[in-house]
């Protein structure tokens, strides 16, 4: 089940209340006040893990709860803070609150989503509710006229609200690949996408996304994604960016020069990108994936899709020549199998 989207339920912890207690020992049964503060209320704090692709586990448990602070004590002490609770989400979890209101004319109620945050960035951190803070103890407010206060202040209440969580991927398919594979040029004769596609490595900087039309009404979106080099998962050549655009793609197509046109050997190529991306995430590396053999039409592409196909023997390989066009209409069938979404079927009443 790919879950990606729901609505939650957050309330951080409630502060605890001062305490309005007097010293009373052997010596001074009427001692003055010593009533500590209360300690405070934990906060929901989200946290991006990149090494998950779903909110799967919100669906099952959709509360996320903090606990209260404890109330102040005796001898001037504070109680207890209630730890913060940290709740994973994946990058591109996008969030809104929910806030209900009345419908003017029919008197319904009417839920709205305000857009609250953006996560986009792994271990980024966000607070979703704060927690309350903790109220005072007697002992504040002793004055030189007023020497036994009984006042103390409440703890506040912790932040609560409902919201919306949407897991945004980029596209339903991403080209993944050494500099210079022939992703750009993929894009292009598949979509209406024009990237800019050139002889030299990283030309592609930022995504770029095409639709591709399968049929009348089916259609799927791709995205170029810039290329990874080993050292990609320790941030080399500017690795974790492209990435994190790769965690936002349900499937992943690999794409190698099988026409070795650079000297090196694309059976090694493959096996480094894919080692930079498990070793990045091993959510990511259980992903959907098959392998684009690019640019067939060079004359040592041949022997290199055998050894491809011996290396890689459980995945599917598509040898293709994206400039002269062989082998694509077999990649296409495939990408609508994988892919395809039937746009007048796709998008029943989105649930309010
Ligand atoms: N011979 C041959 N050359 C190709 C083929 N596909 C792409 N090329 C060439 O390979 C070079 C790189 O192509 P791009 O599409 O820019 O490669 P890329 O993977 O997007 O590269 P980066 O954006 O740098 O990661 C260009 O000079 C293309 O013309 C092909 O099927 N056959
Ligand atoms: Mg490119």
């Amino acid at each position: 089940m790919f879950v990606d989207q729901l609505k939650v339920y957050a309330r951080a912890g409630k502060g605890g209340d001062g305490s309005a207690h007097f010293h009373r020992g052997k010596f001074r049964p009427k001692g003055g006040p010593d009533g500590g503060d209360g300690g405070h209320g934990g906060h929901i704090v989200l946290l991006v893990d990149p090494s998950t692709n779903s909110l799967r586990k919100y669906f099952y448990n959709p509360k996320l709860l903090a606990g209260d602070g404890e109330k102040g004590k005796a001898n001037m002490c504070t109680g207890r803070s209630s730890p913060d609770v940290i709740y994973k989400v994946p990058c591109g979890t996008m969030i809104s609150k929910i806030t209900e209101e009345e419908d003017p004319e029919t008197g319904e109620i009417i839920e709205r989503y305000e857009p609250f945050a953006d996560l986009t960035e792994p271990n980024q951190t966000f607070i979703l509710c704060k927690g309350g803070k903790g109220g005072k103890g007697n002992v504040h407010f002793k004055t030189s006229t007023h020497q036994a206060p009984r006042e103390f202040t409440p703890g506040v209440d912790g932040e609560e609200g409902r919201f919306h969580f949407e897991l945004r991927s980029i596209a339903d398919a991403g080209l993944v690949g050494f500099p210079n594979a022939g992703k750009s040029t993929i894009l292009s004769k598949m979509s209406a996408a024009r990237p800019k596609i050139a002889n030299y490595p990283f030309t592609t900087l930022q995504p770029m996304i095409g639709v591709i039309h399968f049929s009348a009404n089916r259609r799927g979106t791709l995205a170029d994604i810039p290329g990874l080099i080993e050292g990609a998962h320790q941030n080399i050549g500017l690795g974790h960016d492209f990435l994190r655009h790769i965690m936002r793609c349900r499937t992943l197509l690999f794409v190698v020069d099988a026409g070795g046109t650079e000297g090196r050997d694309p059976v090694v190529d493959l096996e480094t990108v894919r080692k930079e991306v498990s070793l990045y995430s091993s959510e990511l590396a259980k992903r959907p994936w098959c392998i684009i053999a690019n640019k067939i039409d060079v004359e040592e592409a041949k022997a290199h899709v055998e050894n491809l196909k011996q290396r890689f023997k459980r995945v599917k390989i598509f040898p293709v020549s994206a400039q002269d066009g062989m082998g694509m209409d077999k990649l296409k069938a495939h990408l609508d199998k994988q892919i395809g979404i039937d746009m007048e079927h796709a998008f029943p009443q989105a649930e309010s």
